[in-house]
């Protein structure tokens, strides 16, 4: 295992500035980190992609800073990895309109559509809002949600549907954005959805997932120290990422 800090918010369209401040918390002064460079998300991207090409075969749990941070670490996995999965806990799609560089609100879409990632392989968890230009994509091709209503309808039913899905993977790159918990236990993001997951809910899915043995790689987004309360999302981001970490 390997713990790589990514501490950017350069692709969170200055909708998370703060995010950024994340990594050093959760993991200290010593992990090593990615170079970031200040007001420039290409070359910052482009550091992204060299340090996980470096290390894509350690098991390496990277801890931003935005979203974005994946589209550059998936990518590197991609092409190291044959048949490669993205399961992603996440309030959000990401699949708004495709720009670059590729920010943290469109780039699940940006990977379908470079060739990156295949459509059946991308499943999104803890879905609760839908933006109506993601729609039609999501819709025509067919991407596989499990939203956090369904989780709470019948937690062991998703679960089924959650190892079904890990049963026809090959190599999974597990994603975590904060904002799939409910704002009342993880605050501090930019994007607070109410209605998120539970503590038993994230834990439950996210040990499901681990328990298939084929993620190789995982992160951990979205967590902001200038917008949380009492401490609570560093509290429980730290757990998730002791899970990834132990796992
Ligand atoms: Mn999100």
């Amino acid at each position: 295992m390997k713990l790589v800090k990514v501490p950017s918010s350069q692709g969170s369209l200055e909708k998370n500035l703060g995010c950024e401040l994340a990594p050093e918390i959760l993991c200290g002064k010593k992990a090593e980190s990615v170079n970031v460079i200040p007001n420039d998300l290409e070359s910052t991207d482009e550091n992204i992609y060299s340090k996980a090409k470096e290390i894509i075969n350690e098991k390496p749990v990277f801890v931003g800073g935005d979203h974005s941070i994946t589209y550059s670490l998936f990518k590197a996995f991609s092409e190291n990895f044959s048949n490669a999965s993205l399961i992603i806990f996440d309030a959000h799609a990401d699949c708004t309109s495709f720009f670059k560089p590729v920010s943290h609100e469109d780039m699940n879409k940006v990977l379908i559509e470079e060739g990156l990632l295949e459509k059946e392989r991308l499943l999104i968890i803890g879905i609760r809002k839908i933006w109506a230009e993601e729609k039609p994509f999501l819709e025509k091709n067919k991407i596989q949600l499990i939203s956090a209503q369904e989780i709470h309808n019948d937690l062991e039913k998703t679960k089924i549907q959650l190892q079904e899905f890990v049963s026809k993977q090959k190599n999974i790159y597990l994603s975590f954005d904060i904002d799939a918990l409910d704002p009342s236990i993880a605050p501090g993001t930019g994007y607070l959805e109410e209605n998120g997951l539970t503590e038993k809910e994230t834990f439950e899915l996210l040990q499901t997932v681990l328990d298939s043995k084929k993620v190789k790689a995982t992160d951990l987004v979205e967590i902001n120290p200038k917008l949380d309360e009492d401490g609570k999302t560093i509290i429980i981001g730290k757990r998730i990422l002791k899970k990834l970490v132990e796992q």
